[in-house]
C-alpha cells in the first residue's frame, strides 16, 4: 500500500472548499489515514517545498501556503500518489481536466488549492514532515472489500 501527502492550501480553506475536496479522494476509495488543519511556519515552507527553491515563483509560494490555514492529511491505497494526482488535475488549472480539482475548482497556478505528493518516496518523506508517527492510523474499512480487489 501506498501513502501520499495531500493539503488543502489556503485558498481551499478559506473558500469554504474543504468538504468537496476531500469528498472526491473519499469517493474515489482512498483511505484518509491522518489529517489535521494548522497554519504552516515560514520553516515548515521551505522545507516542503525546498525543491522549488530559486525559482522565481518560490517566495509567492511560501507567501500563499502561510497565508491562512491548510487542511493537511494522508491518503493511502494501490497507487495513491497516482490516483490522487489525477483527482487533483495538472499544476495549471487551465491544463486541469473536467472533473478533476483544479479543473473544477481553480483558474491559477498560485491558486491551485491542492497539494499532492509527486512519487512514493516523496509520498513517505512528507508525511514523515507533516506528521508525527503517533498521528497516523492504521485501520481496516468494512467497506474495503467492495473498493480493492
Ligand atoms: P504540483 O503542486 O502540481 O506538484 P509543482 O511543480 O510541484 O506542482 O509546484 C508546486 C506549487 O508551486 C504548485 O502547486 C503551485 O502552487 C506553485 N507553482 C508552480 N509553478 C508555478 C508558477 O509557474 N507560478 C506560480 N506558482 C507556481
Ligand atoms: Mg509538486
Amino acid at each position: 500500500m501506498e501513502r501520499t501527502l495531500i493539503i488543502i492550501k489556503p485558498d481551499g480553506v478559506e473558500r469554504g472548499l474543504n468538504g468537496p475536496i476531500i469528498t472526491r479522494f473519499e469517493q474515489r476509495g482512498l483511505k484518509i489515514v491522518g489529517m489535521k488543519m494548522l497554519h504552516v511556519s515560514d520553516k515548515l515552507a521551505r522545507m516542503h517545498y525546498a525543491v522549488h527553491e530559486g525559482k522565481s515563483f518560490f517566495e509567492p509560494l511560501i507567501q500563499y501556503i502561510t497565508s491562512a490555514p491548510v487542511v493537511a492529511f494522508a491518503l493511502e491505497g494501490p497507487q495513491a500518489v497516482q490516483a490522487a494526482r489525477n483527482t487533483i488535475g495538472a499544476t495549471k488549472p487551465v491544463e486541469a481536466a473536467a472533473g478533476s480539482i483544479r479543473g473544477d475548482f481553480a483558474m491559477m497556478v498560485g491558486r491551485n488549492l491542492v497539494h499532492g505528493s509527486d512519487s512514493p518516496e516523496n509520498g513517505a518523506a512528507e508525511i514523515a514532515l507533516w506528521f508525527n508517527e503517533s498521528e497516523l492510523i492504521s485501520y481496516d474499512r468494512a467497506l474495503d472489500r467492495w473498493i480493492l480487489e
